[in-house]
């Protein structure tokens, strides 16, 4: 086996908001890949606008800077659990991972599931304690728990065997010991060069996996993953493995390698490099790009199962069309195909109906973002309200379980804990940090934490942090009840106005304005009670000839409540659907017609507009 030692792979894995993308900043701009006066901001690798909004990462990427002469190629990945199929399909580019972990929080359950994943694979481990400058940091404590979660997921000896280093990424500043004064990143770009294995290469007909694709107007589909072995340069003859076997033969049109955050148009790569190739127009993630004259495919990306899924029908509303630019389910079809080849964890397909698809992913933020991103693009849909997947095994029913883990005040443990016992969750954990500060873990099956997160929040205050991770599936604990009060349900269509509005509020909260355009059958409210009931929000005051002295006084309507998109898909019954637009998120009932759902109804009682 050969080495190229002027390289090296690393991906930089950890739990959510753990400073990933902030120390590759750090990284990116000590090594000067930017002018000196170039603005360039922060969080610079989060670059999708979704990303920008939310704060979050959503899609592992890739950069690279050099550093002593050595290049190394940076991939950074999203902490979230629901995008930890990202992580899986990248964390095979890197030979070396850099776990970062809080200098507060310490390792999270996102941490386990991220290092479990890149011991598995073999890579060598770069510990960062981050936030080092925040004031409740309890580093020996963390280091602690750290060491033991190695001894807890470690497949050899050697693994145990790390070195750590103590990071303040906001400030661009990495030190080797906890109490050292640094000025900057350097001994972490040092501990890389002596710890990172150097990409082990083996010379032969090219091959490399395709890990990520990208897009360009003028080339066309571009693809991105590790040589394994052998060169490439332009216009090369190439056999493209898919994941199926089927193999079929393209030219290579442009090589590409990173740095900074461009790609180098290059001559030649070699083995042991991250590169990218346009050319290639039919191609997935998981497919094996090698020589024609040994077409072989290297080991398929294993990624783990989606746990939730709903369906995404065209829109059906009597507004359909309106606001949308793809409103046909060939237009769905296709783009939900599409999202297929690059979002590896995602699953879609046929239903009973034409016009609907059934999603499934890893968890409801994973589907809302592909919901917005399809929204923003022009598409009108109908979702479905999410559901965990269950599964047979052994002639068993079981479903999905996770573990929760809340990190809240003293004061909110009896309102948490009695919403949790209702959607069947169990404590398995509670762990009181001092001043208040109380850590509950629980397993919970995975349909009990659907539309849990918007109750969590409000309930909370937005003092709590709360996470999820992927335990197991365990025997199907029964249905959970559902204790959402009815509906307020607009009788007829129209615009909605002051007065009808100021009726509607006597019986609950609204969630229109004055002037919004309804129909039959869409939810304007919630009912205090929990029955669905119809309401006329178009209707208009009654005209007198008398004159009264205060019936004329404009009414002072309650603001509605608004819900964004998360919030509606956390809000909507079986009975139910989202409509989205790219102008507007509608609620509605399955079945519009009143008359429809008096029908409907005969078989359950249960939450229904008819009269009890
Ligand atoms: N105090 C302090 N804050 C930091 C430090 N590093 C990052 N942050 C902040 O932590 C927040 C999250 O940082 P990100 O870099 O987005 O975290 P991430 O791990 O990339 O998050 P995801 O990609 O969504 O998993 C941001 O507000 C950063 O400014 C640090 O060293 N000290
Ligand atoms: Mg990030």
């Amino acid at each position: 086996m050969n080495y190229r030692n002027d390289i090296r792979n690393i991906v930089i894995i950890a739990h959510v908001d753990h400073g990933k993308t902030t120390l590759v900043d750090a990284m990116l701009k000590q090594s000067k890949v930017f002018r000196d006066n170039q603005l360039v901001g922060e969080l610079i690798m989060d670059s999708n606008a979704l990303e920008r909004e939310k704060g979050i990462t959503i899609m592992a990427k890739n950069t690279a800077v050099v550093y002593r002469d050595i290049k190394i190629n940076i991939i950074d990945t999203p902490g979230h659990a629901d995008f930890s199929g990202e992580v899986e399909r990248v964390i095979g580019m890197a030979d070396c991972c850099l776990l970062l972990i809080d200098s507060e929080e310490g390792p999270m359950p996102q941490t386990k599931f991220v290092l479990r994943h890149a011991l598995q694979k073999g890579l060598k481990t770069i510990v960062v304690i981050n936030k080092i400058d925040r004031t409740n940091s309890r580093i020996p404590e963390v280091i602690r728990l750290t060491q033991d979660l190695f001894l807890e997921l470690a497949t050899s000896a050697e693994q145990l065997d790390f070195p750590v280093l103590y990071a303040n990424a906001r400030d661009g500043i990495v030190v080797t010991e906890p109490d050292m004064q640094g000025k900057d990143i350097s001994p972490l770009f040092e501990c890389i060069l002596d710890n990172a294995p150097p990409p082990q290469i083996e010379n032969g007909p090219f091959q490399m996996l395709v890990s990520n694709l990208d897009y360009d107007s003028h080339k066309g589909k571009i693809a991105i993953g590790r040589i394994w072995r052998g060169n490439i340069t332009p216009h090369d003859s190439v056999a493209r493995i898919s994941t199926g076997g089927n193999i079929d033969n393209y030219e290579i049109a442009e090589v590409f390698t990173y740095l900074g955050l461009k790609r180098l148009k290059v001559e030649h790569a070699e083995a042991g490099d991250i590169i990218a190739i346009t050319g290639i127009e039919k191609v997935s993630i998981g497919d094996t790009i090698a020589s024609p004259k040994n077409p072989k495919a290297l080991p398929r990306i294993e990624i783990s199962e989606p746990t939730v899924e709903m369906t995404f029908g065209i829109n059906t509303s009597p507004f359909a069309g309106r606001e949308g630019r793809f409103c046909t389910t060939r237009q769905l079809r296709e783009r939900l195909y599409k999202e297929l080849e690059t979002n590896l964890s995602l699953r879609v397909q046929g239903t009973d109906s034409p016009d609907t698809f059934l999603v499934k992913g890893r968890g409801e933020l994973h589907l809302s973002i592909l919901i917005e991103t399809m929204r923003r693009e022009g598409y009108e849909l109908e979702i479905s309200k999410p559901e965990a997947i269950t599964k047979v095994i052994d002639g068993k029913l079981v479903e999905p379980m996770e573990i929760l883990t809340i990190d809240t005040k003293e004061q909110y443990i009896g309102v948490l804990t009695e919403m949790l016992s209702k959607r069947q969750a169990q404590m398995v954990d509670m762990h009181n940090g001092g001043q208040g500060n109380i850590r509950l873990v629980f397993n919970i099956p995975t349909k009990g934490l659907l539309g849990f997160r918007s109750f969590f929040l409000t309930s909370t205050r937005g003092e709590s942090i709360m996470n999820t991770i992927f335990l197991g599936y365990e025997s199907w604990h029964g249905e959970i009840i559902s204790t959402r009060n009815g509906a307020l349900i607009a009788s007829e269509q129209g615009t909605a106005i002051t007065y009808g509005l100021n009726n509607t509020q006597g019986r609950g909260i609204t969630f229109i304005d004055p002037g919004a355009e309804v129909y039959e059958g869409m939810i304007v409210g919630l009912n205090t009670r929990t029955q669905d009931i119809p309401v006329n929000v178009c209707k208009e005051k009654k005209r007198t000839n008398i004159r009264s002295s205060t019936s004329d006084i404009a009414i002072k309507l309650t603001p509605p409540l608004k819900m964004s998109l998360e919030q509606a898909i956390d809000f909507i019954n079986k009975d139910e659907l989202v409509e989205i637009t790219p102008k507007n998120i509608r609620l509605r009932k399955k079945l519009l017609a009143y008359s429809q759902r008096l029908r409907n109804i005969s078989n359950s009682r249960q939450n229904t507009d008819l009269p009890p």
